[in-house]
């Protein structure tokens, strides 16, 4: 285990280019989830921070040195941004695992990928390009120049801090926007420390990015009703998403969100066995289950059900829980306390639905006997697709084992759920991989793999796991909107009277 920290570090939060507290001088404490111990404080800021912060963010939009830099100009930034996330990965990782209890292994390996989101959309920077309409009228000359939409908001959760935060910031500062983020209470100091090592240390003018520490209803909710904010963009969790988008849209903000997830991986009986116990295990124990892609649904083809129940027992039986600093740990602690509780009221009602509980179902202890909020890796059979724990989002280590007899089987299933953002086939045929791909509703089909994400491939959720797309070159579009010039070259005059809509 860790040592109690003698002396918490304070951090300050980061407006118009200057390091600063709350105005009203309040701070809150972060944990360690391996510790359960506080660690840093943090400033707790309200309203009059976020009116401050987007002032300054329309500020640098409107007259600040960001409105007057070229796209090529942006894009050196960015790929300054890159070089030098690349410079802090380590130790930025190690920030946030100290935050948010995920594993070393998984945290490293996001921040080193994460500078590739600022090469690309750095890269895209110089080559957004409007067009020329060849118009239906006689002496025209029109064109459509596409153009940031202004100050964003971003909202972000405690389970990929850094990363979801670098999906939203590259294509928007490619695009020319300014922002303010706000990030999860649990886990703010991995994004000040990023401000500090990243976005102060190549050059970005004072203003471009601001951050705002604290409670979402209270310094959140400011940012998502902001008459100067233009587009919100949110990670988090579904009733959250519903609430922001509400309060957006009575200003008539773009919105994009990024939300839970029950996500199906299929095991059909011509999969390569091995490799598909390895994708359900990955698919649900990665990241102690809490991310909105996790395998949470399996379902097994009954021809192999039990064979393949027996193999997924085994491994998951030897996963090592311990400390997440460690790059040999497998599963950390769960992140947040009502989390833990909630991953532990969610076993009691798969229990008490009937389902059964073939390894796991409880509160664990981590191998090296330190660590709270363990829970240990839980896998249920005999699921039925209605009940709650197939159903509803656990955010956990639990995984719904459900079996199904064919194909047409498997996709009533998969799609018997109000979610629709990762799903994963297991299987050899080519034409099975194609068809279920076209046939399930979610944002993301894997087949033969599980929980891989790119900076080139769009990602997001249909139905309940979300509005919009991050990542490829599509998630740009966000950030952006289409002017219409109209340019009469010819005589004007008319009838004054009349719209112009005939030629
Ligand atoms: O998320 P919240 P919570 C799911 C997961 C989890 C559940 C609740 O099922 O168990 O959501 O987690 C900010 N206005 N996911 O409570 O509340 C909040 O401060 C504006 C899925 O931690 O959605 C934080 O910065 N902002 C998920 C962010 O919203 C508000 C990741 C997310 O917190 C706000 C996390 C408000 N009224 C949880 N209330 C994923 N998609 O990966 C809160 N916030």
């Amino acid at each position: 285990m860790q040592d109690r920290p003698t002396k918490l570090v304070e951090y300050q939060t980061y407006i118009d280019g200057k390091w600063t507290g709350a105005q009203s001088g309040k701070m809150f404490e972060t944990s360690d989830p391996y510790t359960g111990e506080a660690w840093a404080r943090i400033p707790e800021c309200d309203k009059v921070d976020a009116d401050l912060a987007v002032e300054a963010a329309s500020r640098a939009f409107e007259t600040g040195p960001w409105s007057k830099m070229t796209a090529t100009a942006r894009g050196k930034a960015m790929r300054r941004i890159a070089q030098l996330i690349e410079k802090h990965a380590e130790h930025l990782a190690q920030i946030e695992v100290r935050d948010n209890g995920k594993l070393i292994s998984e945290m490293a390996a996001q921040t080193k990928y994460l500078p590739e989101w600022f090469y690309y959309y750095g890269g895209m920077a110089d080559k957004i390009c409007g067009s020329v309409v060849p118009v239906d009228r006689p002496d025209h000359f029109n064109y459509i120049l596409r153009e940031p939409v202004g100050v964003c908001s971003f909202i972000t959760p405690w389970n990929s801090p850094l990363m979801l935060t670098g999906w939203k910031l590259a294509p928007a500062l490619a695009a020319g926007c300014t922002v303010v983020i706000k990030p999860s209470e649990y886990t703010s100091a991995s994004l000040l420390e990023f401000m500090k090592l990243v976005i102060e240390e190549a050059d970005i003018p004072p203003g471009v990015v601001n951050v705002v520490t604290g409670y979402g209803a209270v310094v959140g909710e400011p940012l998502v009703t902001h008459p100067k904010v233009a587009k919100v963009a949110f990670t988090g969790g579904t009733a959250t998403g519903a609430r922001v988008n509400e309060l957006a849209a009575r200003t008539f903000k773009k919105v994009s969100l990024e939300l839970g997830g029950k996500s199906p991986n299929i095991v059909f009986d011509d999969c390569i066995l091995d490799d598909a116990v390895s994708g359900a295990i990955s698919g649900i124990f990665a990241a102690t289950g809490q991310t909105c892609i996790a395998g949470s649904r399996l379902l097994v083809q009954e021809t192999i059900h039990d064979q393949f129940v027996e193999k997924l027992v085994a491994m998951a039986k030897q996963a090592r829980l311990g400390n997440p600093q460690l790059y040999e740990t497998q599963v950390g602690p769960v992140t947040t306390p009502p989390q833990y509780q909630k991953i532990l009221g969610y076993i009691d009602i798969a229990k008490s639905e009937g389902a059964r509980c073939v390894l796991g179902g409880g509160p664990a202890t981590a191998e090296d006997g330190g660590g709270k909020y363990f829970v240990k890796p839980t896998i249920f059979t005999g699921v039925d697709n209605k009940m709650r724990i197939a159903q509803e989002e656990v955010f956990g280590p639990v995984l719904s084992v459900i079996k199904f007899k064919d194909e047409d089987d498997a996709v009533r299933i998969a799609n018997d759920i109000a979610y629709g953002l990762g799903s994963g086939v297991w299987t050899q045929s080519v034409r099975r991989a194609h068809s279920m791909a076209q046939k399930i509703k979610a944002g993301t089909v894997w087949v033969n793999t599980y929980r891989a994400v790119s900076f080139t491939m769009p990602f997001g959720g249909y139905k309940a796991s979300g509005l919009g797309r991050e990542n490829g070159a599509e998630a740009i579009d966000g950030y952006l909107q289409s002017k219409s010039v109209w340019i009469n070259n010819g005589p004007g005059g008319g009838n004054p009277f009349i719209m112009k809509t005939a030629g």
